[in-house]
């Protein structure tokens, strides 16, 4: 077999009049002509950014990266008094989260490009970013968990976008001893609904589980929707050494979760309400502000008090993803100490339970029998198994960590047909839609954790990257290498025509509800409350106004409130001060952004705009006078000479 790899390959390199012609059909795959757009978006999560970014495949160009749970000074997001209220938590303001599972929103199983919700894993949160302006409109606080990590997949018509938590933790959460953890550390898989209207979020209900980690999970679809799945690890409930005292069960579990069931329990006066404090923060694309509220309580199920709703498929070697075929048939469950891939039968999981082929249960869960729910196995597919997606032709693909590779087998038979190296360790794959009952089988986009030698070096910091592989033939072809931010995990991609269409362009200026509003340059002005002054500041194609003010005092609080009058498309405008502690804002046509200064000398200040916007850009600027304080210098501010508010 090695030898006849080797002479094929040799002979492949050999003819360098073939290796031409497949280089240049590889680039034609790729490449998008200027001013031409690409087939899909694809929302890659930045991992340890706690970003999320935004590219065209099959371009690979990156197109934006849209703050979530990190500070971005760039946008301002986290600087500017509007957006500071997204990043509260229940431990004050929190600029930084790993992020790492994207999931699209869902009508009828398939994609329908409305929402984009991903995780933030260390302090536990869900974010939505609305895909009208690709910004991040609301994030909800998930409480009683910890490492928020088998997260945040949406059900088949975004009924629920759902969390679980990685590490168990005392609950209540309380000072005790660590190694008192069995039986007392709890896991929580929390039930977010989405509002069908407008997409609010809200915590429905946590299911309180044992004190396994809860690593990664999938929706059920088709046959199976109303079902969740999760897989599990440390069902020894190990509280040290996890590598060694984790890893000791032959087999751990996948959790299946009736959450139809969990509902309608809830529904009619289930579960018990826990005091429990998070928070929940909504962008307002009317007031261009946000909001946090903290909640107090939260409706907890305990799973035995809900026969027939939960129940445990063995699982073996500490499984990693899991992941549902396209029909809702088959779970895959990928044991990352193995060398195989276990699948289940939704089909022989309900047939199991109807017939109780139970072999024991965990804290009142029943534990299905293996073989009654076992559907088949890939065997010896490769070398430390961690994610599936699917192409909707009845073909799998999983990554390999180990061995480095991407693995295509058929569902059903459970032959592997192809496999294809990663340059290097990849983790997730992503196939357009892959997480859905349509999924569209063109590309699977790889995101490896080690690159090494494929880029220029860059110091001891190598870029990690994602590849590009076209999966129309029998073998996957590799089009393309790139470079991502942070570190990728999942991704989600659509058809760009889903969601172009869309598109918001500019905001406009009569619709905007924001408190500090100027709607004309006529009413701009500079406003002195005690030691407070708030200036009411336009900006248009290349001025400022006011531009000159004076009558600003050491010692006092400044709100700059910037309203951007323009209403074209495409003309953002930038402010920054000299000396200011925060980031400059980037304000988008239509919208009004805030933030403040300390001015802490004496003397004559300048701000200027940031975004080169007309070939006056470097006009584009002014002055503030700055008094000692309590100087009798009186609030004053014009635009060439002229009071402003006067015209
Ligand atoms: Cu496998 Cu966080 Cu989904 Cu990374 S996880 S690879
Ligand atoms: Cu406005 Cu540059």
């Amino acid at each position: 077999m090695t030898v006849v790899s080797l002479v094929l390959s040799s002979c492949g390199n050999g003819s360098s009049s073939k290796k031409g012609a497949l280089s240049s059909s590889v680039a034609e795959k790729v490449y998008v002509a200027p001013g031409e757009h690409d087939e899909f978006y694809a929302f890659v999560s930045g991992g340890f950014s706690g970003q999320l970014a935004v590219y065209g495949l099959p371009s690979g160009r990156l197109f934006k990266v849209i703050p979530v749970f990190s500070v971005d000074a760039e946008k301002a997001y986290g600087f500017n008094e509007e957006t500071k209220p997204m990043l509260n938590t229940s431990h004050g303001f929190i600029p930084w989260d790993d992020s790492h599972h994207p999931d699209i929103s869902q009508t009828n199983g398939e994609l329908d490009g409305r929402y984009v919700f991903i995780n933030g894993n260390n302090t536990p949160r869900i974010a939505k970013i609305d895909l009208t302006t690709f910004e991040t409109t609301e994030i909800i606080e998930i409480p009683n968990s910890a490492g928020n990590h088998s997260s945040s997949f949406v059900t088949e018509n975004t009924e629920y976008v759902v969390a679980g938590t990685r590490f168990s933790i005392p609950f209540p959460q309380r000072d005790m001893p660590i190694d008192e953890y069995k039986g007392n550390f709890k896991g929580a898989l929390t039930f977010i609904s989405v509002d069908p209207k407008d997409g609010a979020m809200d915590i429905k209900f946590q299911i309180m589980m044992p004190g396994f980690n809860y690593d990664l999970s999938h929706p059920g679809r088709g046959k199976s929707h109303g079902w969740f799945f999760f897989t599990t690890y440390n069902t020894e409930e190990a509280n040290s050494l996890l590598e060694v005292n984790a890893s000791q069960n032959d087999k751990d579990f996948i959790a299946a979760i009736n959450w139809k069931k969990i509902e309608e329990y809830v529904n009619n006066g289930g579960g018990k309400k826990v005091p429990s404090r998070y928070a929940h923060n909504v962008y307002s694309d009317e007031t261009h502000s946000a909001t946090s509220t903290i909640k107090k309580e939260v409706l907890i199920v305990n799973p035995s008090d809900v026969p027939g709703a939960v129940y445990f498929l063995p699982t073996p070697k500490s499984p990693h993803g899991c992941d549902v075929d396209p029909t809702g048939e088959y779970i895959v469950g990928n044991g990352k100490l193995s060398a195989d891939l276990t699948i289940h039968s939704f089909s022989k999981m309900i047939k199991a339970i109807e017939d109780k082929k139970f072999t024991g249960e965990a804290y009142g869960i029943p534990i299905l029998d293996f073989d009654a729910v076992h559907a088949g196995t890939v065997k010896q597919s490769g070398l430390g198994p961690l994610h599936t997606e699917f192409d909707g032709k009845g073909n799998a693909y999983t990554t390999f960590f180990i061995s480095s590779e991407v693995v295509k087998w058929k569902i059903g038979t459970w032959e592997v047909i192809d496999r294809k190296p990663t340059y290097y360790s990849v983790g997730h794959l992503m196939i357009p839609g892959g997480n859905s009952r349509k999924p569209y089988g063109k590309y699977v986009l790889a995101m490896n954790k080690i690159t090494k030698d494929r880029y220029l070096p860059t110091g001891p910091e190598v870029t990690q990257s994602a590849q590009l592989y076209d999966i129309t033939g029998d073998k996957m072809e590799l089009l393309l290498d790139f470079p991502t931010i942070g570190e990728p995990h999942y991704a989600a991609g659509i058809p760009a025509d889903i969601v172009a269409k869309n598109s918001k362009k500019i905001y406009k200026l009569e619709e905007s509800k924001h408190e500090f509003v100027t709607k004309s340059e006529a009413d701009s002005k500079v406003v002195r409350d005690g030691n407070e002054v708030h200036i009411y500041m336009t900006m248009i194609r290349s001025h400022f106004a006011p531009d000159n003010i004076e009558g600003i005092q050491v010692g006092d609080k400044v709100y700059f409130h910037v309203t951007n009058l323009e209403q074209d498309y495409d003309v953002p405008h930038g402010i920054s001060m000299i000396g200011a502690q925060t980031s400059e804002l980037l304000i988008m046509p239509g919208q009004t952004e805030t933030f403040v200064w300390y001015p802490k000398q004496v003397g004559v200040w300048p701000f200027y705009c940031t975004d080169f916007c007309s070939a006056l850009h470097q006009e584009m600027q002014g002055y503030v006078r700055v008094s000692p304080k309590g100087s009798k210098v009186p609030i004053k501010f014009t635009l060439d000479g002229d009071a402003v508010d006067a015209e």
